[in-house]
């Protein structure tokens, strides 16, 4: 089914998260913005402005969709998200009180894959420390020190094979590096080898990139027997969500010669990084930047706008998340 009905009544919106320009003026006057930053400002929104909301613009995962958000708001019928992860959303809550949930997919896919394509490189091959070694001036004393990592003899797991781990392994293939995969169930159209089980595949490479989505499902699913398998050589990227790995079992594996090295876009309690990590050499730490260029951040931002006007235009929304397909409703 489509989306919400089309009168000229004015349709009231929840713009939840920080402001964006592309969200802030891309809506006509047919729609009225009620503009909340961040989670302490929304417990300043009253019941009789609530009441009226029919749709709200998650515009960054700072701020939550949770159930006891979302039950504030009765007459809520869309819930626009930014960002291809939704994990801040509760998706099965939506979908159990007719709530339709979109996320921006696809527009980031390539941005994202650069990313972990490049911390990938950037991590054997030590980029950070070689730069500080020549700003430090130590090259005009001696060379920098080969790198033992490289990705010229490597195997390569990717940990979820979606869009985004098939836009990386289409960059690993053209590297060629080897590249096999696990996930629940083999991916359509994909010949690389499938691994149904995680700890198998570990024993079988050398490196892992990780791009599942967040949530229970995958909840520390990178563990310390993960880790062992994976051995002394073992690289691990993580550009999912720091939920996926537990930090604290990666942090004692890369003190202890369990595995060599990380790549890290994402962390447990972002934006905290633990002091431990923030201090080791052997690892290569991002903010969280896999989409953050201004191109691509603008086309998200697009698609959150684009799915609500889809919506109150009586039209099936453009890309609803698996817990609420358009046809649900
Ligand atoms: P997608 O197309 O839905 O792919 C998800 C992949 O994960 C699928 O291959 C899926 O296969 C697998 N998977 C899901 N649950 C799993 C489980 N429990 N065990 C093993 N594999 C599992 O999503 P995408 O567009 O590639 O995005 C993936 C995730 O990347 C997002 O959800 C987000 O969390 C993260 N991300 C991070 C950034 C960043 O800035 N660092 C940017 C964008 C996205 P099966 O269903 O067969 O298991
Ligand atoms: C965003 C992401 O930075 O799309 C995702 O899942 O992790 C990133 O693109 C994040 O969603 C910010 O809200």
């Amino acid at each position: 089914m489509v989306g919400g009905n089309i009168s000229s009544e004015k349709i009231d919106l929840l713009i939840y998260g920080p402001s964006k320009p592309i969200v802030d003026n891309g809506f006509s006057d047919q729609f009225v913005l009620h503009p909340f930053e961040t989670i302490p400002d929304l417990e300043r929104l009253t019941p009789a402005v609530a009441e009226k909301i029919r749709g709200m613009a998650v515009t960054y995962n700072s701020v939550r969709g949770d159930s006891k958000t979302l039950a504030r708001f009765p007459k809520m019928e869309i819930v626009s998200s930014f960002g291809v992860g939704y994990d801040h959303i509760d998706a099965a809550y939506a979908r159990d009180h007719n709530i339709m949930v979109t996320n921006t997919p696809d527009v980031l896919t390539e941005e994202v894959a650069d990313i972990a394509f490049g911390l990938l490189i950037a991590t054997l091959r030590e980029f950070i420390k070689a730069d500080r070694y020549l700003r430090s001036g130590l090259w005009l004393t001696q060379n920098f020190p080969l790198s033992v990592g490289s990705l010229r003899d490597r195997k390569v797991g990717m940990v979820g094979m979606g869009r985004i781990g098939q836009a990386i392994a289409r960059r690993l293939d053209a590297s060629r590096v080897p590249v096999v995969y696990h996930t629940r169930k083999p991916a359509d159209g994909v010949s690389h080898k499938h691994y149904p089980d995680l700890i198998e595949m570990a024993k079988a490479v050398d490196t892992l990139i990780v791009i599942v989505p967040g949530g229970p499902s995958t909840a520390k699913m990178i563990n310390a027997d993960v880790m062992k398998a994976l051995g002394p050589r073992g690289v691990i990227i993580n550009v999912a969500r720091g939920s996926v790995v537990d930090e604290q079992a990666l942090i004692s594996a890369l003190k202890s010669g369990t595995i060599l090295a990380a790549g890290l876009d994402v962390f447990e309690k972002e934006p905290n990084v633990p002091d431990e990590l923030r201090t080791m050499q052997n690892v290569v730490l991002l903010p969280h930047i896999g989409s953050a260029s201004v191109v691509t951040r603008n086309a998200m931002d697009q698609l959150v706008v684009d799915n609500l006007k889809a919506w109150f235009a009586g039209k099936p929304p453009l890309t609803p998340v698996a817990e609420t397909p358009a046809k649900s409703r």
